[in-house]
């Protein structure tokens, strides 16, 4: 298990925290998960007519590389129920590489670290709980550094209902 990757989490459809939930557990025995962040109640980004999403940032350790590793994931968006809505719409479940190891890979398929997640509090937030010192490999600065730069409004962990 050699590398180390952090995986950014969101849904805003259906039963969000189970579709958490499932994602997490349904993920292959080549991957260990080593930390999980609180679940955020998180205001829509980009898009901003659609409900909060729930948002969770996770740590796991696989000896896949990048490539397998998104096949993996992709395919299991789809399992959980995830359909193309349209970018930044709605969805079911959705899973972001955000750093792997201190890789740089700047691809037509796969970009990482993830190319926006500098401006995504409800990214940045979570991230933050599990390692606010890892430096971004492109922007050289750390997590909690990028953080202190966003507006954090509406961001809050979520308590269940
Ligand atoms: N994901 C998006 C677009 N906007 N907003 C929030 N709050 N959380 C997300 O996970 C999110 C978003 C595209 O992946
Ligand atoms: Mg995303
Ligand atoms: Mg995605």
């Amino acid at each position: 298990m050699d590398h180390t990757v952090y995986l950014a989490l969101g849904s805003n459809m259906g039963m969000r925290l189970s579709n958490l939930k499932n994602l997490i557990n349904n993920l292959t025995p080549q991957m260990n998960v080593r930390a999980k962040s609180s679940v955020y109640e998180t205001p829509p980004w980009g898009y901003k007519d659609q409900p909060p999403f729930l948002n969770q940032v996770i740590c796991v350790e696989t000896y896949l590389q990048a490539e397998p590793l998104l096949q993996h994931l992709k395919r299991l968006e789809v399992a959980l129920g995830r359909t193309a809505t349209f970018e930044n719409g709605p969805r079911v479940i959705d899973v972001d590489i955000l750093f792997f190891d201190d890789q740089m890979i700047d691809e037509p398929g796969i970009q990482i670290p993830h190319p926006r997640l500098h401006e995504r509090a409800f990214v940045l937030a979570p991230l933050a709980e599990l390692a606010p010192a890892l430096i971004h490999p492109v922007l050289n600065q750390s997590v909690s550094e990028l953080l202190a730069t966003l507006d954090q409004t509406g961001i809050q962990k979520y308590e269940g209902k």
